[in-house]
């Protein structure tokens, strides 16, 4: 698929604000790619509808979780974590995009998960660090970026779940094992 004929696609699901940050996602994956030698083009793709299901009502986002067997402890967490899994499944079906690993990309961008796959590690690292994004930290982790991918991965993740711990609220706990699995391949000091 182009790249225009994807944003038209997108664009259509999402608030100018979460398209916008689309894009961002997008340049960022590409460049990531580039990096550190992912396929660029399936980079293209995976940014383009990481969000594709953001703005799904909860209830029907449940309804998939449940009718396509997805883990059902999804449903105890935050519901902030459905699009991920649900996007991947929608993408599929609504817009015909058969490509596993671009799939996982998608099915795996806000959790993680342990053992990522390179292509999924620049999805999850754009998404965190796209030039929209303005929280704290997130400077750190975009000179990490330019250093080592895992590095600035397990920055992330390690962010993102003191941020969750902060505002008392549960974490995923793939998002724990991906953490997990990315310090203990790897230490940073
Ligand atoms: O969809 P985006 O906003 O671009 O980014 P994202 O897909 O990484 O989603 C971020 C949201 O998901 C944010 O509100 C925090 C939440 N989140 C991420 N990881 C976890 C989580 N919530 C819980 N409860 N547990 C997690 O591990
Ligand atoms: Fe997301
Ligand atoms: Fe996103």
């Amino acid at each position: 698929m182009e790249r225009k004929e994807g944003l038209e696609i997108v664009k259509a699901q999402l608030t100018e604000h979460r398209y916008v940050h689309t894009v961002g996602v997008m340049e960022t994956a590409i460049q990531l790619a580039k990096q550190y030698g992912a396929d660029e083009k399936k980079a293209e793709l995976a940014a383009i509808f990481h969000d594709y299901a953001k703005f799904r009502p909860k209830e029907e986002m449940k309804q998939i979780i449940v009718e396509e067997k997805m883990p059902p402890e999804l449903l105890e967490y935050n519901s902030e974590l459905w699009h991920a899994p649900v996007g991947a499944f929608l993408v599929e079906k609504e817009v015909g995009i058969t490509d596993a690993e671009v799939l996982d990309a998608i099915k795996y961008h806000t959790s993680g998960r342990p053992g990522m796959t390179l292509l999924e590690k620049v999805i999850y690292l754009a998404d965190y660090i796209e030039p929209g994004r303005h929280f704290p930290g997130v400077e750190e982790v975009r000179e990490l970026a330019k250093e080592d991918l895992d590095t600035a991965l397990i920055k992330s993740v390690q962010n993102t779940i003191l941020f969750l711990m902060k505002k008392n609220q549960a974490v995923f706990p793939d998002t724990f094992h991906t953490y997990n699995d990315l310090i203990t391949n790897r230490r940073i000091d």
